[in-house]
């Protein structure tokens, strides 16, 4: 099963780690033969290599687009060294094998990144990388295909272990990759072609990721799991830096993921705000005059609910933040940057994990959401709406006061990242009672208020905290029943969208209870 690599093409368009491999692999006594750049590159540095145009007595041409394109190089690839008809081919043709291919494709996901025009994404499509590599994946059995410089360390390892020569399970495994890249780059090539050409329900859709870190488990530890991205660098927890503590677990990641979705709606320039995730719905969201003063206006609001908790802040944390944090049991917390001083008075806390962004989230940023179902799969643009004040729509008698605006404005956007049914009642810009995932809206209303009445007994404070408080709902009241019970929480103020067909009924009730609402006319369903 072992195969000998005395003859390897490179072609790469990253020309990371090249020069030493080549300098390694001549050193093992392998030949090198390279297209034009690469071949460049290993001469500068004093290796010898042949051209590729040599070997198949063509010219580069085409811009490049037809170099490797050629018998002599997927002969070379495909040929089986144990079957008398290919080795008499090869005779015939004076075709050499090629043992060892190392290629990595024109950077079209890179290039599409930063807003290249269609005409130059169109050029950065890879036709003859991802050919060879999928010949020579093809014919692992006796060909080692590498795709990527951080697999270069470990081809010299098996050479230098296997005599100069590579394991069929060291082979297959490099193929595994090698499709698995060919994939995810034409994957990128159709994500891109649908955007730019303008189809919004393509007939095949892929999709691609690359393995970001293997998981214990998955939600529960009988589920098997792992984390892919894909390649964004969108900043958030796929992206982020971990300075300390464990690995984070499938539901760490889930967790973070919403807090710092949820935080990246508030804007650090109106002010520091702080997020706490349980189960991936808020316990607690508050601005403050300071970090602290946020966090802990987000942890009053249901301070058993945040035991455990996934904190996101939308500022760099400060030290006096870390050490409030630091009074109850925390599994992360995330942030676009860290001071030393906090990082230092984390470091001693092996149970927390601290990551740090870059930036916050965009929350109007556009994007595709997916979600599973048996036999396929959904798929939508990501929920990135957003009301502006101005569009608010009073159906009420009474109109809400600049105070009130401001909590109900604060209060829709948690609705948006609260599961549905959401309600969510905020006084003075932090959540006073959040009620999430219920079938009935009425009781998702009534859960928020009693749990708040239960957090004003922890706290010593008399009633309920919802007391003098707004109330955002996610979707329509279908009945005035909800709205009344929230007015009897103490709710004086409401958003939701509006569109019931007894919307006339529920504003009747609104006025009669002396409330002001206002529609949004946009629904924030999240399941
Ligand atoms: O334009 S191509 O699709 N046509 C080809 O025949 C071909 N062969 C290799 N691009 C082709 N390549 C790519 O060129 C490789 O995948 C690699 O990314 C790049 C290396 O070019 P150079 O060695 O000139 O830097």
């Amino acid at each position: 099963d072992l195969a000998p690599v005395k003859r390897a093409l490179l072609s790469v368009s990253d020309k990371t780690g090249l020069v030493q491999l080549g300098r390694a692999l001549a050193a093992r006594g392998v030949d090198l033969v390279s297209t034009g750049g690469t071949a460049a590159a290993l001469r500068d540095a004093g290796l010898a290599v042949r051209d590729v145009s040599d070997l198949t007595g063509f010219p580069e041409m085409m811009d490049g687009r037809v170099k490797t394109l050629h018998p002599m190089v997927h002969g070379g690839l495909l040929a089986l060294r144990d079957d008398a008809g290919h080795l008499g081919a090869m005779q015939d043709h004076g075709i050499a094998p090629i043992d060892l291919l190392v290629v990595n494709l024109y950077p079209f996901e890179a290039t599409v990144a930063r807003g290249a025009d269609y005409a130059e994404a169109v050029e950065n499509i890879d036709i003859g990388g991802p050919a060879m590599i999928r010949a020579a994946a093809k014919n692992h059995g006796f060909v080692s295909v590498v795709t990527d410089p951080e697999d270069y360390a470990a081809l010299l390892a098996e050479l230098d272990a296997q005599d100069g020569q590579t394991t069929l399970a060291f082979r297959q495994r490099l193929a595994q990759t090698a499709y698995a890249r060919t994939g995810a780059y034409d994957a990128a090539v159709s994500t891109w072609m649908a955007g730019a050409i303008g189809v919004e329900t393509p007939r095949r859709r892929v999709f691609a990721g690359t393995l970001a870190q293997p998981l214990r488990y998955g939600e529960n530890p009988h589920q098997r799991a792992a984390f892919y991205t894909d390649g964004s660098d969108r900043p958030g927890v796929a992206t982020a830096t971990q300075h300390q503590g464990k690995e984070l677990s499938y539901n760490n990641i889930n967790d973070t993921d919403a807090a710092f979705e949820l935080v990246s709606e508030f804007l650090p320039t109106d002010g520091p705000a702080c997020a706490i995730i349980k189960h991936a719905n808020p316990c607690g969201v508050a601005r403050g005059d300071t970090l602290t003063q946020a966090y802990a206006r987000a942890f009053d609001c249901d301070r058993t609910s945040a035991f455990g908790g996934i904190i996101a802040l939308n500022m760099k944390l400060d030290l006096a933040t870390a050490e409030a944090i630091s009074g109850i049991f925390t599994e992360v917390v995330i942030a676009p940057g860290a001071d030393d001083a906090a990082i230092a008075h984390f470091a001693r806390k092996k149970n927390l994990r601290l990551l740090t962004t870059k930036g916050l989230g965009n929350p109007m940023a556009p994007g595709l959401a997916f979600r599973q179902v048996s036999g396929g799969m959904l798929v939508q643009d990501r929920d990135n709406g957003m009301i502006l004040e101005t569009a608010l729509q009073v159906v009420t008698k009474r109109a809400p006061d600049a105070d009130e605006l401001a909590d109900l404005m604060f209060a829709w956007k948690v609705a948006k990242h609260v599961k549905s049914n959401a309600i969510v009642y905020v006084k003075d810009l932090a959540t006073v009672g959040i009620g999430a995932g219920q079938m009935s809206r009425v009781d998702s209303t009534r859960i928020a208020a009693r749990k708040s009445v239960d957090m004003a007994e922890v706290m010593g404070l008399p009633g309920a905290l919802t007391q003098g408080s707004v109330v955002a709902s996610d979707a329509f009241f279908p009945f005035a029943d909800g709205l009344l019970a929230a007015a009897e929480a103490g709710a004086r103020a409401i958003i939701q969208p509006g569109g019931s067909v007894r919307d006339a009924e529920v504003i009747a009730a609104a006025d009669a209870a002396g409330l002001a609402m206002v529609f949004t006319g946009q629904r924030h369903f999240r399941h």
